[in-house]
C-alpha cells in the first residue's frame, strides 16, 4: 500500500493540466467521492496496527498536495482566460478624456464682442451690484419710473440713504466710462443683469446684455444705423436686412427697435418670425444730452449713440432654443450640444 501511496505522489508531483478538462479529471481521478483517495482512506482500516500512523500520513500528504496542484492549475487557466497578463497592450491609446464646451451665452457674447471689436470697440465691466445714481438716475429714469419699483428691481439691504440694487442693464458700466473718459468713448459692456420677474420659458430673473456707446463729436443717427447694419450681416448673414422702429428708452432721444429679416424663412412669414418676417434684437438710440451732462461729458461738442441687446434672444435665434430656463439649469445634454471655436 505504502508503494501505491508514493507512485501516486510522484504522479500528483509531476502533474500539469493543459486544460480544464483535463483538471477537472485528475480532481475526479483522486478528490472525487469514488477517487483513488478516497478509495485509499477505505482500505486503511485493513492497515496493521503498527503501520497505521505512517500510513495515515502518508495518505495525508498525497490528499495535500493533490489539493494543492487541483488550486494551482484553476488558477493558472483562469488567469489566462482573463487576459491581463497575456494579452496586455501597452501602445493601445488611452481612453479619451471627454473635452468640455463653451456655454451658448460665452458663445454668442464672444461673437458679439469680436465683430464690434473689428470696428474699434474695447470692452468694459463693472459691478453688478450698483447704486441708485449709476443704474437709474444718471441714465435720466425719473424718481416715479416704474423700473424702481420693487416689483422689478432686485433691491439689496443697505445702512446708507442710497438704494443699493442688482443693475439691471449695464448701461450703468457705461455711466462709470462716461464720468472718467473724456470722449471719443468707442466701448461694449457685455454682462449679466437681474429683473424681479417670474421664471418662465419667456423670462428669468437675470439674463445677459450686451451694450455699445460710441460718443465723440459729429455722431449721428446715420452712424447707429450703419453700425448697427454691419452688425447684422456680420451676425445673421449678409443678406440680412434691417429695420428700425421708433421707440422709447429714458436714456436716449430718438429711441428706436432693431429687428433683422428672418433667416429662417426669408422674411416670408414662419412661427419664429410670428409670421412678420423680422425678428427684433435690440433697442438703440442717441444718448439723452441729460445723460451726456449728468457724466460730466460737454452735449454742446459731443453726441453720441447707443445700444443694448439680451444674448440669450440671439442664442435662442441662432441655436433654436426654446427655453431661457435651459441656459441655467446646467444640464449636460443641453451643453454638450454646443462647440465653438470661440
Ligand atoms: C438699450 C437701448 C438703448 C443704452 C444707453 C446707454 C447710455 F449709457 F449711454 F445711456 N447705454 N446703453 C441703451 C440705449 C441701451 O438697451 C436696450
Amino acid at each position: 500500500m505504502q508503494e501505491k501511496i508514493k507512485e501516486l505522489l510522484s504522479e500528483v508531483e509531476g502533474f500539469k493540466a493543459e486544460s480544464k478538462e483535463q483538471l477537472e479529471e485528475f480532481r475526479i481521478n483522486l478528490l472525487g467521492s469514488k477517487g483513488k483517495i478516497k478509495g485509499l482512506f477505505a482500505d486503511f482500516k485493513n492497515v496493521p496496527n503498527e503501520q497505521k500512523k505512517e500510513v495515515g500520513q502518508l495518505i495525508n500528504t498525497l490528499k495535500l498536495k493533490a489539493q494543492d496542484k487541483l488550486d494551482e492549475f484553476k488558477s493558472k487557466l483562469a488567469g489566462g482566460e482573463s487576459s491581463t497578463a497575456n494579452d496586455l497592450d501597452l501602445t493601445r491609446t488611452g481612453t479619451p478624456i471627454k473635452l468640455g464646451s463653451r456655454h451658448p451665452i460665452s458663445i454668442v457674447r464672444n461673437e458679439i464682442i469680436d465683430i464690434f471689436s473689428r470696428i474699434g470697440f474695447t470692452v468694459s465691466e463693472g459691478p453688478e451690484v450698483e447704486d441708485d445714481w449709476h443704474n437709474f438716475s444718471a441714465l435720466n429714469f425719473p424718481p416715479e419710473h416704474p423700473a424702481r419699483d420693487m416689483q422689478d428691481t432686485f433691491f439689496v439691504e443697505s445702512d446708507g440713504e442710497e438704494d443699493i440694487a442688482l443693475r439691471t442693464h449695464t448701461s450703468s458700466v457705461q455711466v462709470r466710462i462716461m464720468e472718467n473718459t473724456e470722449p471719443p468713448i468707442r466701448t461694449l459692456s457685455p454682462g449679466r443683469v437681474y429683473r424681479n420677474e417670474a421664471i418662465s420659458a419667456r423670462a428669468h430673473c437675470f439674463f445677459h446684455q450686451v451694450e455699445g456707446l460710441y460718443i465723440a463729436e459729429k455722431v449721428s443717427f446715420a452712424d447707429l444705423k450703419q453700425t448697427l447694419m454691419y452688425f447684422a450681416k456680420e451676425m445673421f448673414g449678409e443678406e440680412t436686412k434691417i429695420r428700425l422702429r421708433p421707440s422709447y428708452f429714458p436714456f436716449t432721444e430718438p429711441s428706436a427697435e432693431m429687428d433683422v429679416s428672418c433667416s429662417v424663412c426669408n422674411s416670408k412669414g414662419c412661427n419664429v418670425c410670428k409670421y412678420t418676417g423680422y425678428l427684433e434684437i435690440m433697442g438703440c438710440g442717441m444718448v439723452d444730452p441729460n445723460v451726456l451732462e449728468n457724466c460730466g461729458i460737454d452735449s454742446k461738442k459731443y453726441t453720441g449713440f447707443a445700444f443694448g441687446m439680451g444674448v440669450e434672444r440671439i442664442a435662442m435665434l441662432k441655436y433654436k432654443v426654446n427655453d431661457l430656463r435651459l441656459y441655467s439649469e446646467g444640464d449636460i445634454r443641453f451643453l454638450e450640444q454646443f462647440k465653438a471655436a470661440f
